[in-house]
């Protein structure tokens, strides 16, 4: 473990790009969630997805004039969207006015700036047919109780999405080339009632299947396994302040941390941190032994707008005012 985790604690800093149908919506990634929306309503964005400004060596010129060395993009997020060609579904971006793999030029680019390239999946899948809506789907409901659960669940099979997983997991790990990371999100049960935990995802067989396929990538801890070491070579504290960052020292360990508040893009948000909070955020972390991956959402055509833009490009001046290279 030591060995892989050597060039990534060397980095330090990365680029996380949340891209999906949601973009569309442009508040917020928790879209469908937090609007209820169903499959059917939702279907508008899949059908008019046309990424037509969607230029990926741009984004990763932006990170690497920026200092990042690593990138992390979800190739699916939580509303089921495959970014990429998988044989196993139809939902996904070649059946989109984008007709085409979009996690392939990604990687491309990528590499071609010498960054290293990882992978986020979800495991929530709020589309899939056969995953079990519980307290985290945007159809969960409203009276929480078995009896409506049962009703809503009847017919759905998680042991089958889990192997749709294991497929699409297996098809990331293999079509790509080396693949650095892959970021699980999220396994944390609800203590209020129905969530997930490590048996619906098959969790230990999932990372036997990720370290045969690829032995020296870097996994999140978001498989939630604790008494399974190898499933997480680091933790992930999220959108945590810098007094909460110092106290992960001695850890190995990677903020994430958004521009704004959401992860997807959010026209309307008026939070954007400012230039002196992101150099406060890369700062603290590196000094207490830690990464920052910076969030970009970009937009539903593909770019990344003039606000994420503005706080790329003022850390690419801090960046080649403070570095000898
Ligand atoms: C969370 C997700 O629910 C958010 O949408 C985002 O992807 C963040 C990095 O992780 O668990």
């Amino acid at each position: 473990k030591e060995k892989r985790m050597e060039w990534w604690k060397d980095d330090r800093f990365g680029m996380f790009i949340h891209w999906g149908l949601y973009s569309q919506a442009a508040r917020h990634e928790w879209v469908k969630n937090h609007e209820h929306i169903t499959n059917e309503v939702y279907q508008k964005y899949f059908d008019q997805f046309n990424p037509d400004q969607f230029e990926p060596q741009k984004w990763a010129k932006a990170a690497k004039a920026a200092g990042m060395k690593y990138a992390v993009l979800t190739t699916k997020h939580h509303e089921g969207f495959c970014l990429f060609d998988s044989k196993y579904t139809d939902y996904k971006a070649p059946n989109t006015k984008a007709k085409r793999d979009l996690v392939r030029e990604y990687v491309n680019a990528f590499r071609a700036q010498g960054l290293k390239v990882g992978f986020y999946y979800s495991l929530l899948d709020w589309h899939h047919p056969d995953y079990l809506i519980d307290d985290y789907h945007p159809q969960s409901p409203a009276d929480k109780s078995d009896a409506s659960y049962a009703k809503l669940n009847k017919g759905r099979d998680m042991a089958k999405y889990r192997q749709y997983m294991r497929n699409q997991i297996t098809e990331l790990l293999t079509n790509y080339g080396k693949i650095d990371i892959l970021w699980l999100d999220f396994s944390f049960p609800r203590k209020d009632g129905h969530g997930k935990g490590k048996d619906d995802w098959g969790a230990v067989e999932l990372v036997k299947l990720i370290r045969k396929l690829q032995p020296g990538i870097i996994i999140d801890n978001r498989l939630n396994l604790e008494e399974y070491k190898d499933g997480a070579d680091f933790e992930t504290p999220e959108q945590v302040s810098t007094e909460e960052l110092a106290k992960y020292r001695g850890k190995t360990w990677e903020t994430c941390q958004t521009f704004s508040g959401s992860w997807g893009y959010y026209r309307d948000e008026n939070t954007w941190k400012t230039h002196r909070q992101l150099l406060d955020l890369l700062i603290t972390a590196t000094s207490n032994g830690g990464n920052l991956i910076l969030n970009v959402g970009p937009t539903a055509r593909g770019e990344f707008d003039y606000r994420a833009n503005h706080a790329l490009d003022s850390l690419a001046y801090w960046m080649h005012a403070n570095s000898k290279a």
